[in-house]
């Protein structure tokens, strides 16, 4: 179907030549709507507006010579895209809107490089997203580097077995919600969330993984927390490299689900995790090596032991891990001696603590946490008792009297 390109073609001519003389109303219509058409398309240079209908051709999009002058994207209803929807709107970089909510997807299985490069993207619907066939997601949104929200939530199971890149270099996107998002297949998740920069929420999915999750998380230096409850590392992963380097606002981490013998390389996994002071690790995860990276800082302590440095003293640190264990910073495992609460004050409240933990151990419970339990035994006997609950309140009434106390100066 040519006819449309040559009636543009011919109609173009006739108005710079000032013979306009077609009286078919459709005709009229299109010269007024339109300067560039396709058999898909339709492009009016005045506004910007590449309108899309009927049987999405993929060259024809690709091929359109004027993306620079295309400002926005939208699907007249009836739109339906083919299977192959690999690199639809790539180098569409001055585009700052695409509205697809009319396109049906449902016959879609290549999404890969899709929006790759529209760089200038502040506003994508893709709310009716049909993504059931997709196999192949690989670099959709990568260099979309302008959008700061993206609704996904149509995203929910599929076929998919590749999302790496998936959303490299969206270095505005400031949340994103994977929560709908199932993958059927393990996939390729290797730099899937590389340089989101300026995310500070992302849910995560029911994603399971194979081959590499390397550079997964790379620079996503605004996340503070990240669940991974539904993250899964199949027998099939192999490469975990850098996969949470540059995460440097991270302060817990919890990867029970991640490991395994099949994992070859882990190369820099926590590669400028400054922040972390919280980690929990599987029993298939194994020993934390310097080749992780894990920065060392006032060393490492299992929360089973809290007052014991296991990490060493180098840069990063390094240690033996049997079983599940949660290891924390050596600094934020200890709270002030006669702090229990942590609240930095040490007064009433902490002796009643001690007493009541007193109490409870008397029936054979323990009512506060290893590390509490380290700052309420102020004289260093070994255990929490009455002793601790006196002297706590001996300081509480020297401090109030004006004076700093030294607990080598109270006694019970
Ligand atoms: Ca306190
Ligand atoms: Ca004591």
């Amino acid at each position: 179907m040519k006819i449309n390109r040559i009636i543009a073609a011919v109609l173009s001519l006739c108005m710079v030549g000032g013979a306009f003389t077609f009286n078919s109303t459709a005709v009229r219509d299109y010269s007024i709507t339109a300067d560039a058409a396709g058999e898909c398309y339709t492009f009016n240079s005045t506004t910007g507006v590449l309108t899309l209908r009927g049987n999405v051709v993929l060259e024809e999009i690709t091929e359109f010579d004027r993306k620079e002058a295309v400002k926005s994207i939208k699907a007249a209803e009836g739109t339906v895209f083919s299977g192959r929807c690999y690199e639809l709107f790539e180098g569409y970089s001055n585009c700052t809107s695409i509205d697809l909510k009319n396109a049906d997807t449902s016959e879609v299985e290549y999404m890969g490089r899709m929006f790759y490069g529209c760089s200038s993207l502040t506003s994508l619907d893709i709310s009716s997203f049909n993504i059931s066939k997709v196999c192949d997601m690989s670099s959709m949104f990568e260099g979309c580097s302008s959008l700061t929200s993206l609704d996904i939530s149509s995203f929910n199971t599929c076929e998919v077995y590749d999302t790496s890149r998936m959303f490299d270099g969206c270095s505005s996107l400031t949340s994103l919600d994977l929560s709908n998002f199932k993958t059927k297949e393990a996939c390729n998740t290797s730099s899937m969330f590389y340089g989101c920069s300026s995310l500070t929420s992302l849910v995560l999915g029911d994603i399971s993984a194979k081959d590499s999750a390397s550079f997964m998380f790379y620079g996503c230096s605004s996340l503070t927390s990240l669940d991974l409850e539904l993250f899964v590392t199949t027998d099939l992963v192999y490469n975990i490299d850098y996969m949470f380097a540059g995460c440097s606002s991270l302060t817990s981490l919890d990867l029970s689900m991640i490991g395994g013998d099949t994992i070859e390389s882990a190369n820099g996994l926590f590669s400028d995790c400054t922040s972390l002071s919280e980690l929990t690790l599987g029993k298939d995860f194994g020993d934390i090596a310097v080749g992780h990276k894990l920065p060392n800082g006032k060393g490492w302590v299992n929360t089973n032991d809290p007052s014991t440095i296991i990490s060493g003293s180098g840069e990063y640190a390094a240690f033996t891990n049997d079983g599940k264990n949660t290891y924390v910073q050596f600094a934020a495992s200890l709270n002030k001696k006669g702090d229990i609460n942590g609240d930095s004050v040490i007064d009433g409240t902490d002796a009643t603590l001690a007493l009541k933990e007193y109490a409870s151990l008397g029936q054979g419970i323990s009512t506060l946490t290893a590390a509490q339990t380290a700052a309420a035994d102020v004289n260093g006997s070994g255990n929490v008792d009455g002793s601790d609950a006196t002297m706590i309140l001996r300081y509480y009434a020297l401090a109030g009297g004006g004076v700093t106390p030294d607990w080598d100066h109270i006694f019970d």
